[in-house]
């Protein structure tokens, strides 16, 4: 299909287990990141439960109509973990944060629930394609914190939306064109938290982008990495 993919999840020094899933299906024409909540016995099990569903999305279809298809599967997924929670005697979460890509040679999709990102490089610059669905980006967007003050922020990382977390998932969704040379990259709150802007991007360019993956991999840990920390980068050649 003409891109180039690089996919890492790593536990980080802080976390005892990874509750991050990675999805790559370039013959799907399709990328995913899921960072599970609940812990022990949930959110891996929510993360994992998320990225399984999203590969039954059917070959051969374009980003256009794929991306109704992937909202029918999230929603899917959404109703089995709401189920499996209630099964296990409720008040419990059981969910996952997800950021899914559908792309090809003219076009891409990008849908998400929660505070997994996707970025888009293109030209030199980076541009943000999700908005978090977190408390913190609530009150940026009420205008009582600054970015700045969001990044950091004791309660950073409470989500307002993930798959499992309420009978009703509301997902979001942006489109546009491809053009050679673009580069997606998706990833867990782990590294977004920790990696400034310029070294996403500074990834998402680089000429070799497997040792690109292990340096920000290992920049995340320099930093002491308090969570799980996955991310795909897939590039248009
Ligand atoms: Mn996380």
């Amino acid at each position: 299909m003409g891109f180039e993919v690089v996919t890492r999840t790593h536990v980080g020094r802080k976390r005892t287990m990874n509750e991050d899933a990675v999805l790559s299906r370039p013959d799907l024409g399709l990328w995913a990141v899921a960072d599970g909540m609940g812990g022990h016995d949930a959110g891996e099990v929510a993360s994992a439960l998320v990225v399984e569903t999203l590969q039954s999305a059917a070959p051969g279809l374009g980003p256009e109509i794929q991306a109704p298809v992937l909202k029918t599967l999230l929603a899917d997924a959404n109703a089995r973990l709401v189920a499996m929670a209630e099964a296990k005697g409720g008040g419990r979460t059981m969910g996952a944060t997800v950021v899914a890509l559908a792309a090809d040679n003219e076009g891409y999709a990008c849908l998400w629930a929660g505070d997994c990102r996707a970025y888009l490089a293109r030209s030199g610059a980076l541009h943000q394609l999700t908005r978090d669905h977190s408390l913190v980006q609530r009150l940026v967007d009420m205008g009582e914190l600054t970015p700045a003050e969001a990044r950091g922020h004791p309660n950073g990382n409470v989500v307002t939306r993930a798959v499992g977390a309420d009978p009703a998932l509301e997902v979001d969704a942006v489109a546009g064109e491809v053009a050679p040379g673009d580069a997606f990259l998706l990833a867990s709150d782990g590294v977004t938290r920790v990696a400034e802007d310029e070294e996403l991007l500074a990834a998402m360019q680089a000429a070799d982008l497997d040792a690109a993956a292990e340096v920000l991999v290992d920049l995340c840990l320099d930093r002491g990495a308090p969570d799980n920390l996955s991310f795909v980068i897939v590039r248009r050649q």
